[in-house]
Formats: structure tokens, sequence, C-alpha cells
């Protein structure tokens, strides 16, 4: 298998971590997604990452559905929980923590373009998904114990956290539980291997 990747996307952070829990070996090939192009745009018609190259040639995106088929083809240890609506929990979990990626990099984007050209009403509209989708996390991380495995949803939590700690952490400060959460499980090999620098 190859993942074609970037080294700070959140979504492919997901997949980094799934196979890393699942203990996957996978070929990782960094994409410049500035280059009109790149080796993403023969894979997926929206030229976005992540890309899971099957051994067959089957290209596989996006995140969520990578993470169904190595699921589906890796089924150990499991990442989704068998008792069918905790499953479909901690998948609505997974979109959860990916909506507030897509708003994350939405703000961001947004930010950085010259004051005088910025949308006040894009950045408060992401800025609020961004926040009320962290306080949500925040009150179901209570329920999370550092020690407890990980899951699906819980993954995507983490790349969410980290995206959000990595590109707008004045956003994180109100939710100091949920980063010290996050902080709790810096050490799993997981983790420490694929935070973004
Ligand atoms: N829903 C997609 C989102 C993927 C995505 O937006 N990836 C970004 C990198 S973080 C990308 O490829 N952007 C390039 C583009 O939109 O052209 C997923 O979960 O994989």
């Amino acid at each position: 298998m190859r993942l074609l990747s970037t080294p700070t996307s959140p979504y492919a952070r997901k997949v980094h971590i799934a196979l890393r829990e699942k203990n996957l070996p996978c070929e990782i090939e960094i994409v410049d997604l500035r280059d009109p192009e790149h080796a993403g745009k023969e894979q997926n018609p929206l030229g976005k990452i992540p890309i899971l190259l099957c051994n067959d040639g089957e290209a596989i995106y996006d995140s969520a559905v990578i993470l169904q088929y190595l699921e589906l083809l890796h089924p150990q240890p499991p990442l989704l929980p068998s008792d069918p609506m905790e499953k479909i929990r901690c998948l609505r979990l997974e979109a959860l923590a990916d909506g507030i990626m897509d708003a994350t990099i939405a703000w961001v984007q947004e930010h950085r373009r010259s004051k005088d050209c910025q949308d006040p009403g894009l950045l408060k509209k992401q800025r609020g998904k961004v926040q009320d989708g962290l306080a949500f996390l925040q009150t179901q991380s209570r329920d999370w114990s550092p020690d407890s495995p990980l899951d699906l949803g819980r993954i995507a939590a983490i790349a969410a956290i980290g995206y959000v700690d990595l590109r707008a952490p004045e956003l994180l400060v109100p939710y100091a539980d949920l980063h010290r959460w996050y902080q709790s499980l810096r050490d799993r090999p997981s983790v420490a291997e694929t935070t973004p620098q």
C-alpha cells in the first residue's frame, strides 16, 4: 500500500494513526498540493489527499472511506465498536471531527488574506463551528480514559485537535480539559509519530 499524504493534513493524520494502531506497513508519498500536476490529481478527480493506493492499483479516498477500507480488510485491532448504535456514534464523532477540520481550514485560509479582503461574517461563522465542535468534543472527552483503546471517532478527534493546535491555537484556549486529554495521549506511538510540526 502507498499513501499520498502531506505532513500537516489532519485528514491524512487520521489514516496515519489508524495504520500505526493496526501495525500496517505503508509506503508514504508526500505530495506538493501547490503543484498543479501533483500525483493525487491522477488518482482523485478532486485532487485531494489522503489517497490510499492499494497493491492492485485501486485508489481509495477520502479519509473516512480509507478508514473503513482498513477496518474491513484488517479488522484487528478493531477501531469500531461492534454494537450498531455504538458504531454509528463513533462514525458521527468522526464526522464531527472532520467538520472541525473543514471549518478550521476555512477560518485559517480566510485569516491569511489581507485584512481588507477578509469577510468578517465568514470568519465568525467558521470560528463558531470550530468552537461549538470543540465544546462538544470536550464534553465527550470526559468519558475518555487515556488508556482505553482508540477508535475511529477518537482518532479523528485527535487529528482535529492537533490541527487546531497547530494552525489556530487561540481557538483551543477555552477548551483546556480537551487540550489536556489530547496531551495525555502524546506519548502513544501512533499519536507521537504523527504530531504535525
Ligand atoms: N474530506 C476529505 C478532505 C481532504 C482534504 O481537503 N485534503 C486537503 C489537504 S488537508 C487537500 O487535499 N486540499 C487540496 C485541494 O483541496 O485541492 C478527506 O477526509 O479526505
